[in-house]
């Protein structure tokens, strides 16, 4: 595919020892011989680059097509790390009609000509944002090849895709039909298979994302005191006065394999004191955003306190009440003694309600980004629905049925070349990749 040549910085825009210059497009070796005589391929080579007035000793790889990053040819230039210098040189490439390249063109040219797959792609753009350990490791465990269960579901699907296009075109003269019961019993483990992969997908989301646990609770319930442990530092002020924290805090941390963005808030209470009513008027924001709001309910506390059974009611469904001071009294339920970093029974309550039970390790290679997640529901509807006909139905309905399964199939692996996801996928690149 032939298209413009393009350039952009890979590394960063600032003062540093080395910066990376990329360049693609087809025919590098004439488009820059006015400033460069290009080496031996994949060789780097000590060059003298000059422009405009400028000397520069940059070492040059040349990767000829196809077998580059793009499938065109691409050519790194390794230069010293001078933002402004850098910054010459991609302006003297413009006049040599190589033109600044968009966020995640490379990327882009990499995915049409071939070189990568789409789910690749969107692994590789996580890895690049990923902020923890667990992140990390689940984005490089997407990055290899594509799922197993993905061939396993197209060798499922193919060949009853041609009984029921067969019954669709020449059932009624030629007697043939399609046998339902025998295609239910076909599709059942991959029915099965999707709904695995439906639940791991969803906790693999959100380890992506980060959970967002907001603490909550009367003053001095201990929630600067967990935010804290989890934290794995002191951010938060803990005294024994109650209405200590008022300014809502936040920190992002990985806590035992859990990707977290904790939210300290003020305790709850009804108060006259104006500085503690402005903290309390900041919760409701960070209770409504949170995947789930940890109620820290001290142990010791009898009753329900009405200050927070009015405040956390139209939250009912992601409300986990936690039993805080699990040194002080014994009690039933999630406890904890978060100042002597006893917090076992809450990973185990966490990954229950987030993670339907799974940890990390058990994420690894599931699908994760919002578009796959909803593809992969849709694919899973769809078998459901086909699992469902009635023995006598009209051909046309499995057949429309298989037929969907399978372009969901083409878009989850990006075959359908879907010009719109792409533009989604690629706005959230960055310059250079
Ligand atoms: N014994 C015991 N003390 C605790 C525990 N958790 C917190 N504390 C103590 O309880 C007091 C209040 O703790 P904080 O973490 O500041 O409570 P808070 O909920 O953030 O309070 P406000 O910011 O005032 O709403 C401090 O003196 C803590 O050391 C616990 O599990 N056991
Ligand atoms: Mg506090």
């Amino acid at each position: 595919m032939s298209s413009s040549p393009i350039c952009a910085p890979a590394t960063a825009l600032l003062p540093s020892a080395v910066a990376l210059v990329r360049i693609s497009g087809p025919g590098l070796s004439d488009v820059l011989a006015p400033l460069v005589v290009l080496p031996e391929p994949r060789v780097a080579s000590l060059r003298t680059l000059r422009w405009g007035g400028f000397r520069e000793r940059a070492l040059v790889l040349f990767f000829p097509g196809p077998a580059s990053y793009t499938g065109e040819d691409v050519v790194e230039l390794q230069m010293h790390g001078n933002p402004l210098l850098v910054r010459r040189l991609l302006g003297h490439l413009g006049t040599l009609g190589v033109r600044l390249a968009e966020p995640g063109e490379f990327t882009r040219r990499a995915l049409l000509n071939g070189k990568q797959e789409l789910l690749e792609t969107e692994a590789l753009r996580d890895l690049v944002a990923a902020e923890t350990d667990t992140q990390i490791r689940l984005a490089q465990a997407r990055a290899g090849a594509q799922p197993e269960w993905i061939a396993e579901a197209r060798r499922t699907l193919a060949p009853w895709m041609a009984r029921a296009e067969a019954a669709v075109d020449y059932g009624e003269e030629e007697g043939i039909s399609l046998n339902m019961k025998d295609l239910a019993s076909d599709l059942a483990p991959l029915c099965a298979r999707f709904h695995v992969e439906q639940r791991r997908a969803q906790a693999a989301r959100h380890l992506r994302d980060g959970l967002r646990l907001a603490l909550t609770g009367r003053p001095n319930a201990g929630k600067s005191t967990l935010f804290n442990a989890l934290a794995g530092e002191d951010r938060a002020i803990v005294t024994e006065i109650p209405g200590t924290t008022r300014d809502v805090l936040e920190v992002r941390c990985e806590w035992r394999g859990l990707p977290l963005r904790l939210f300290d808030t003020a305790g709850l209470r009804d108060t006259e004191d104006p500085l503690e009513r402005l903290g309390v008027a900041r919760v409701g924001p960070i209770l409504e955003a949170a995947d789930l709001i940890l109620h820290l309910i001290p142990a010791m506390d009898e009753g329900k306190d009405a200050v927070l059974t009015r405040a956390l009611a139209p939250f009912g469904g992601k409300v986990l009440e936690i039993r805080t001071f699990g040194d002080v009294a014994l009690v039933p339920g999630v406890v904890i003694a978060a100042h002597q970093g006893d917090l076992d029974a809450l990973e185990g309550a966490l990954k229950d309600r987030l993670l339907g039970g799974l940890g990390p390790d058990a994420c690894l290679g599931a699908l994760a980004t919002d578009r796959q997640g909803a593809l992969l529901d849709d694919l899973a509807r769809q078998v459901d629905l086909l699992m469902g006909l009635e023995a006598g139905c009209p051909p046309e309905l499995p057949a429309s049925l298989l037929q969907g399964a399978w372009g969901l199939l083409a878009r989850l692996t990006g075959e359908d070349r879907a010009e719109s996801a792409l533009d989604a996928l690629f706005s959230g690149f960055c310059l250079g990749k």
